[in-house]
């Protein structure tokens, strides 16, 4: 089902743009009529084709020039459109149209990324995810480029090319492919003690999203509001997903990545197309001026969260994504993002990692779309004509009109006018700036730990346990005992615990750290270089724990029906009405795709068999009940392929409803099912089964049960 938004000025201007092939003849790009388009234009039926075949070459020319260098990083990622809304005018803070009338839909379009791998790598690596939204505003194309984790690695954009150079594949034989799990990465992190409140984050399982849609959106930096009476507030950006954040496990998030490693892109196309659209509450944590000395960190800091307890998140606006992109490439792969692309009443922080950014976009996308005039693609133009006097360059799309393109002109009567701040005119924030030029970080950018502890003891204990498993694996994976030695020693100004525990499964001990700070010069003087770490003002944030998410909904959550012939058909049928009628996806699995005859005579079709999916992607599973779809499940074929399905999801503590009639395949799956109490394992004994099931989909997982279920 699509739904093509009414009143969407940007998908309507790229449906003017867009053009079908139906009832179309074939052409060359002149507008040529082609009449053979299946053999080259040869010296006789079998001699040498011929030099003149203008029609190959042109088609042969293109082909070899399709592919455009991918982005250098953010490589991985796929995107829709759809609406912002705005519910409470922000005029108070800011100017900016789009956030002060609450009558206006503006359209955006968002492009959700991994960072490290490649344009082909898997959706499921352990990895931040980038989550770029472009505003098509009636003042000009604002940008918020933004990430699913509120921090970031580094404190100064210097330092980005190391990290990335550290995280990608390491040079000598481009090993590994999306992952961070390999020397240089860590060699780099454990040397660059700011990244640890960001490694905090993307070892947790928020860099394994269950989807796209489940994932929180933030600014990280610190950005302005300007108001009306060009008074600044210091803003932040934050996404926050209606579905609630959600994820996988790691072993899943492995398996995924074999089984499906366009899972989040079909997962996010699959959603709008059926209807079920995606969508965040846009919100704001909004700052004075003059209290920006008030936390007991940097608000320039880049590696620092506003703690929602110390300055509440206000919830202004909704973001509902409702189009998939007609072409993948012309959208998705040729939008260009630019934390630089902002509107009035929306202006920087001096923080460096910001002043940085504000660089490197349109640098990279001269190179990536390879022309200056990247704005011209349909999918970055602004939904306001562009009047300036910019000319050619390569692939010019505007025709501009006339003799001049200069200004001050008097034979253009002055065109285009500059714009008075009244009418919309950008003016940036006259922030004094005065001081010597220095090259060194700030004395209030040093406590790199504070934070990194604030989120680790805000998860529940089986995030603790993920997050330390995380560390493990990763760490296991450097071949330098020398960085595992670091990096512990690292861990130990976060948690001593999880350090020590981290340490004995590397075969390592936990030192004193005797190493440069590496954002600090080496001739500075030691005596300005005292700790400045300060006590937070608090210790726990609930916001931080994934664990207090959204639980009450099983909206597109996708539950796997196993089952074959014999089924219970009336049953099966009951429950995909009723999982269905609360928005779930019912799928079915069969043992081989054929249709599947029900005990009653009706005819089911499955959408996979037991050897193209498997349990990691789905959210739960129904065997389907009936004695004789459970004789054919448990046959020498499909025994082990049921048995690996259950215990997949048993051990990954999804929900598992085994139907009247499964007792054989219930009796031989996991036998720790059997002796836990477990709110999202439903037999026939249960009463309201299927209620009992909903619930336990709602909820997710039974994370508190994993060490049960596992043992
Ligand atoms: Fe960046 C892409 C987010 C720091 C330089 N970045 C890119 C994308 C996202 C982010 C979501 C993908 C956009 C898309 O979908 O096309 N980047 C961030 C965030 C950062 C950050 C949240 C820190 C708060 N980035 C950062 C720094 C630099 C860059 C410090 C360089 C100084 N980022 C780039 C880039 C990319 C990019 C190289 C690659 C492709 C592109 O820009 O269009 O310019």
């Amino acid at each position: 089902m699509k739904d093509f938004t009414p009143n969407n000025k940007k998908t309507d201007q790229l449906d003017q743009l867009s053009v079908s092939n139906e009832n179309e003849k074939l052409t060359t790009n002149q507008g040529l009529k082609i009449n053979n388009d299946q053999d080259s234009l040869t010296a006789g039926d079998r001699g040498p084709t011929l030099m003149e075949d203008f029609i190959f070459r042109e088609k042969m020319t293109h082909f070899d020039h399709e592919r455009i260098p991918e982005r250098v990083v953010h490589a991985r990622g796929s995107g829709a459109h759809g609406v912002f809304k705005l519910t409470k005018s922000l005029s108070k803070y800011t100017k900016a149209k789009f956030l002060t009338d609450t009558e206006k839909e503006t359209p955006v379009f968002i492009r959700f990324s991994t960072v490290a791998g490649n344009r082909g790598s898997t959706d499921l690596a352990r990895d931040v995810r980038g989550f770029a939204v472009k505003f098509y505003t009636d003042e000009g194309n604002y940008d918020l480029v933004a990430n699913n984790i509120p921090v970031f690695f580094i404190q100064d954009a210097i330092k980005f090319p190391d990290l990335v150079h550290a995280l990608k594949p390491e040079p000598d034989n481009e090993i590994p492919q999306a992952a961070s799990a390999h020397d240089t990465f860590w060699d780099f992190i454990s040397l660059v003690p700011e990244s640890m409140h960001m490694i905090m984050w993307v070892m947790s399982d928020r860099s394994i999203p269950r989807s796209y849609r489940m994932m929180e959106g933030f600014g990280v930096h610190s950005f302005r509001f300007i108001n009306d009476e060009g008074k600044a507030h210091f803003v932040k950006f934050h996404f926050k997903p209606r579905l609630g954040v959600h994820s996988v496990a790691w072993d899943e998030a492995q398996k995924i990545s074999g089984l499906d490693p366009d899972f989040h892109r079909r997962d996010l196309w699959e959603a709008i197309e059926n209807g079920q659209y995606p969508e965040w509450d846009f919100g704001v944590q909004v700052i004075p001026e003059e209290d920006e000395d008030q936390f007991d960190f940097d608000l320039l800091d880049p590696t620092k969260i506003i703690p929602e307890e110390v300055v509440p998140v206000e919830l202004v606006g909704t973001i509902t994504l409702n189009k998939n992109p007609d072409n993948f490439f012309c959208e998705t792969e040729q939008i260009a993002f630019h934390p630089g692309h902002v509107v009035p009443g929306i202006d920087f922080s001096n923080d460096p990692l910001l002043q940085g950014r504000l660089f490197s976009y349109t640098d990279t996308q001269l190179i990536r779309l390879g022309s200056p005039n990247f704005h011209e693609i349909p999918i970055n133009r602004s939904v306001k004509t562009v009047h300036n006097n910019q000319r050619e360059g390569y692939m010019r799309q505007q025709i501009d009109k006339g003799k001049v393109s200069y200004h001050p002109n008097s034979m253009g009567g002055g065109c285009p006018f500059q714009a008075m701040m009244s009418e919309g005119g950008f003016a940036s924030h006259q922030e004094t700036v005065s001081g010597p030029k220095v090259r060194r970080r700030s004395r209030s950018f040093v406590d790199h730990y504070s934070q990194a502890k604030l989120f680790y003891n805000s998860q529940s204990e089986p995030e603790k346990m993920h997050l330390q498993n995380a560390l493990v694996f990763e760490l296991s994976k450097v071949t330098i005992p020398a960085i595992r030695e670091r990096m512990v020693s690292q861990l130990a100004y976060v948690d001593q615990v999880l350090a020590a525990n981290v340490a004995q499964k590397l075969g390592v001990e936990v030192q004193a750290l005797d190493m440069p700070n590496q954002s600090i010069p080496a001739d500075a003087d030691p005596a300005t270089l005292q700790s400045e770490e300060r006590e937070p003002e608090t210790q726990y944030s609930e916001a931080l724990s994934m664990m207090n998410t959204i639980k009450n909904t099983i909206s597109s959550r996708k539950v796997g029906f196993i089952m074959a012939n014999g089924a219970d058909g009336a049953a099966a049928k009951e429950l995909m009405i009723t999982l269905e009628g609360k928005g779930a996806v019912v799928e079915i699995i069969g043992t081989s795709v054929a249709p599947i005859t029900a005990h009653d005579g009706s005819v089911l079709v499955p959408k996979h068999s037991l050897t193209t999916t498997g349990s990691v992607c789905f959210d739960a599973l129904y065997i389907c009940a009936g004695e004789q779809s459970t004789l054919q499940l448990m046959n020498a074929e499909n025994k082990h392929l049921v048995l690996s399905f259950i215990n997949d999801a048993y051990k990954h503590c999804k929900s598992i409803y085994f139907g009247e009639g499964t007792e054989a395949i219930y009796n031989l799956s996991n036998p720790s099912m059997r002796q836990h109490e477990d709110p999202a394992i439903i037999t026939p004994e249960d009463a309201d089964q299927a209620t009992k099931f909903i619930n336990a989909i709602a909820n997710h997982r039974v994370w508190d049960l994993e060490l049960e279920r596992n043992s």
